[in-house]
């Protein structure tokens, strides 16, 4: 009887769910454990292989913790709502309701596919009235709080995409090629700002990767120095400038306003309004990425104004530039050319001057005033101190923190999204709705696109626009909608109490199964939902609905899957060209490819047709081909469809070789080969078990006693696997199992030694081990069984390896019993050949660790 796991899978994916097998539920006395994936956006293009990885591994750990006596939590939901898919539905000329619905099922149609041990009944969809009826909830408690509110500040402004963007939208919509600019609009902020200290702290409390809690660190950018007050010549107000380095105003020779600066209308001379007006116009076109870039050339103009510097009372003259910006400490500087690497650049562009402060040794030069101000000789630390001091003395500045992490802008114009539970009056103001009128319908609309105007679609909802209290007082609604992280920033806890009607999520639930145990995601969310979650937490966390200060207490990034894309060249006579002979040019319409000796153009082919692997390379026909492993995107098609290759292969042999690829956190390039290899490894499961005829094989139902060496092997791989399995180690695992399996074909084994094996696969390959368990007359799961344990005395090795040294240089290294004498050990490693030879001199001492190590010193 052959593998038939197209057969075999559907069945026990249906068994699992009638049964309900994964149902977690509170089990007093047991502990639990809580496992969750980034839920996914449902996107048209349906799974990838990169979700397959994150969603097996946080699989396995389910199913592992759940045998070893856990009870588990791990479900699954969508975060349907937001940007990319409203773009989708416009694109396909459809209502994004129906292709959300659409894609969801697509999406858990492919996931249940893969067998994963979800916990269905807890089902979530951020789109689902009954679930953001609580998201709307959660921003009135915002709002009371003070933490939400309305202001009119400078926005990320896409023309194209009809919306606003947060500041961490931004850098992926300019790399997609969208238009960002700043303008000045009416906006919703959420106050993360109150929380930047607590969240960078609470930081250091967590397992997460180093790399993940730097980018977070850097987000929120805590930076201490101190702001300074700048006399203006001829002008009543003071210029206030934030700096991390007050030590060195001595050297500050000049000063740079943010083109935005309110300041700017009223300091501007007569003849240099017109240059600064023009410059202002131009560096509103441009975002803060691009203005901050610290590569592109500094500009900037002179206001004609002076300031008078408080320490060396110099006049110096007053500049705008984009490089300062609006948002950030007082939206004004103090340039200090010798120690500024951005205001040196820009001194030179623009000839001003340079004194320089700092002496080879970093020490204080030039620094001193006669109104008891003398950092001259001093260290950077005291001289930070002695000036900081010195300011607030003399009442002209005064230390500051400030933090990078800017309020949160919360709404979008956009129809596919939250709305606000707020209405305005007569008079503009905004109110909060009670939360007994939540939740507050998206109403259903044909023409939802967004206007290209920040008039949000949602005006358009005539109708639905207009609310009256139950008093007739007439409002309008608010017509944004809330942005694509609202869902996500508290899914984590209604996955625990999904049907509640009461309250988001009732309090002995929270308590028991908060916090999330383990949570498995791409990096890409390092800086976004990672902290609006956070930030929502922290809040909740204030308000006593949350018993954990942290969502996430363990965190882990799996490596991203690539494709190999296989690229050939053909000059201008349709000839193959090597790619070894291809020199690269940008030019306006892109990356053009010229051969490098006669300077045709060439055509670039990307395809995966008709490519043959010899010898480690790719060739088409003779022609070697030129292969890269990349990120997987349908535009290049070196994308791999999970449904393609469990119909080829099955689920369990997909979900081995992702896990099998290399360690979870790299990034590794897809290879077909390598789904061969698991592939054949299940086969070789599969047929300890039957014969070529589908009769069990008599051993793995006997009682007969086990071999020693495979006993002694068997409980080896129980605790590899133990231990892999606990650090997510998964490719090793798979490696040992590989071991075990290989040395058990062909021989006599027992029942025990078998169902030990099945179970110890069924976390990572979990219906081929659910058929077999039931072929050899189970009638229980066998991912409900108790996962094996080992027997220490039989995973200790009777051998080890003696390294042997002549004056701590390696000679040899021999296999010797274990527990020998020191004197035993010295005069087996004397007695060696290779070691003899080096041990011509006399020997003053000889050093033995026991079990581990001789050494002659000679
Ligand atoms: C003088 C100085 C001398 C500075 C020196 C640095 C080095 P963090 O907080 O670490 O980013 N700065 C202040 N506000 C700015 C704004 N709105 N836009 C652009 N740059 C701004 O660094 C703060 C430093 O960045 C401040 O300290 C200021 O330059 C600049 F040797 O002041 B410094």
């Amino acid at each position: 009887m052959r593998y038939d796991f197209q057969k075999i899978e559907p069945k026990w994916q249906q068994h699992w769910l009638k049964n309900d097998v994964f149902k977690s539920e509170i089990e007093e006395g047991k502990p639990k454990y809580y496992v969750l994936d980034m839920f996914p956006y449902p996107s048209g293009a349906g799974l990838h292989v990169g979700h397959v990885e994150g969603y097996t591994a946080t699989d396995i750990v389910a199913r592992y913790k759940r045998m070893a006596g856990f009870s588990v939590m791990h479900p699954m939901g969508w975060d349907a709502f937001g940007l990319p898919a409203e773009q989708y539905a416009v694109k396909t000329g459809q209502h994004p309701r129906e292709t959300t619905a659409n894609n969801v099922a697509n999406f858990k149609r492919q996931i249940q596919s893969l067998g994963l041990s979800y916990d269905w009944n807890r089902e979530i969809n951020t789109t689902d009235q009954k679930y953001y009826k609580w998201t709307q909830w959660i921003f009135l408690q915002l709002h009371k709080k003070g933490l939400a509110y309305v202001a009119e500040v400078p926005v990320n402004w896409c023309s194209e995409l009809g919306t606003v963007l947060a500041n961490e939208e931004v850098p992926e919509q300019v790399n997609k090629g969208y238009k960002v600019e700043r303008r000045p609009l009416k906006q919703w902020m959420l106050k993360i700002t109150k929380y930047a200290e607590q969240l960078l702290q609470d930081l250091d409390d967590l397992d997460w990767p180093e790399s993940l809690k730097e980018m977070q660190r850097n987000w929120i950018g805590k930076s201490q120095g101190a702001e300074i007050d700048f006399a203006i010549k001829g002008c009543d107000e003071k210029l206030r400038v934030y700096t991390t380095r007050p030590d060195t105003i001595f050297g500050a020779t000049f000063m740079v306003l943010a083109p935005e600066h309110t300041l700017v209308a009223k300091i501007t001379t007569k003849d240099c309004k017109e240059t600064v007006e023009k410059y202002k116009e131009q560096s509103s076109l441009k975002s803060d990425l691009e203005r901050t870039e610290l590569s592109k050339k500094k500009t900037g103009t002179f206001t004609g104004a002076y300031a008078i510097n408080p320490a060396s009372g110099e006049e110096v003259p007053i500049w705008i530039a984009d490089y300062v910006l609006a948002t950030y400490g007082t939206g004004a500087i103090m340039c200090v050319p010798h120690g500024d690497e951005r205001d040196h650049e820009f001194a030179e562009v623009y000839d001003l001057p340079i004194v320089a402060i700092t002496n080879d040794e970093e020490r204080y030069i030039n620094s001193e005033n006669n109104d008891g101000l003398d950092i001259n000789g001093l260290e950077k630390e005291a001289g930070i101190a002695a000036t900081i001091k010195w300011l607030e003395e003399k009442a002209v500045g005064e230390a500051k923190t400030n933090y990078k992490i800017r309020d949160w802008l919360f709404s979008r114009q956009r129809y596919w999204g939250e709305p606000f539970p707020i209405v305005y009056n007569k008079e503009g103001e905004p109110q909060p709705l009670s939360e007994k009128e939540l939740p507050v319908v998206l109403p259903e609309m044909s023409d939802f696109k967004p206007t290209g105007t920040p008039e949000a679609p949602l005006s358009k909802a005539q109708e639905w626009l207009e609310y009256q209290d139950k008093d007739g007082n007439k409002y309008l609604r608010e017509t944004n909608t809330m942005p694509q992280w609202a869902g996500s920033c508290w899914y984590y806890l209604r996955f625990l109490d999904p049907d509640n009607e009461e309250i988001f999520c009732d309090a002995k639930k929270e308590n028991y199964w908060m916090p999330v145990d383990l949570y498995i995601g791409g990096a890409e969310h390092a800086v976004l939902h990672l902290i609006y979650a956070r930030f929502w937490h922290k809040v909740l966390y204030d308000l006593g609905y949350v018993t954990t200060k942290e969502p996430f207490q363990k965190l882990f990034n799996q490596g991203m899957i690539l494709g190999y894309t296989y690229r050939y060249y053909k000059n201008e006579k349709g000839a193959f060209v090597s790619h070894k002979n291809v020199k690269w040019q940008v030019e306006d319409s892109g990356q053009v490819a010229y051969d490098k000796d006669s300077g045709e153009k060439l055509e670039v082919f990307v395809s995966t047709d008709d490519v043959e692997w010899r010898e480690g390379k790719a060739y088409r026909g003779d022609h070697e081909l030129e292969v890269k492993a990349e990120k997987m995107s349908k535009s290049i098609g070196n994308t791999v469809n999970p449904d393609d290759i469990i119909r080829d292969y099955g689920a369990d042999s997909l979900r081995l070789y992702e896990m099998f690829m290399g360690p979870l956190e790299q990034e590794k390039p897809w290879n077909d080969n390598g789904i061969e290899g698991t592939y054949r490894f299940l086969r070789k499961v599969w047929s300890l078990f039957l014969d070529r005829d589908g009769n069990l094989n008599e051993s793995v139902t006997s009682q007969g006693k086990l071999d020693k060496d495979i006993e002694k092997l068997l409980h080896k791989t129980i605790e590899k696997v133990t231990n892999d399995l606990e650090k997510l180690r998964f490719n090793t695992a798979i490696s040992q199992l590989m071991i075990l399996v290989n040395e058990l074909g062909g021989k006599d084994i027992n029942k025990e030694c078998a169902e030990i094996l099945l179970k110890l696969i069924s976390p990572l390959a979990p219906h081929i081990t659910e058929e077999l368990w039931s072929l050899i007359g189970n009638d229980s799961c066998v991912c409900q069984q108790s996962w094996p344990k080992y027997d220490p005395k039989l995973v200790v090795d009777e051998e080890i390896t003696l390294v042997v040294q002549v004056n701590g240089k390696f000679r040899a290294s021999l296999k010797v019993a274990k527990g020998l004498s020191k004197d035993e050990l010295e005069k087996i490693a004397r007695e060696d050949e290779k070691v003899q030879s080096h041990l011509q001199k006399e020997v003053r001492r000889v050093i033995v660790v026991p079990n581990k190590l001789v050494n002659f010193v000679l």
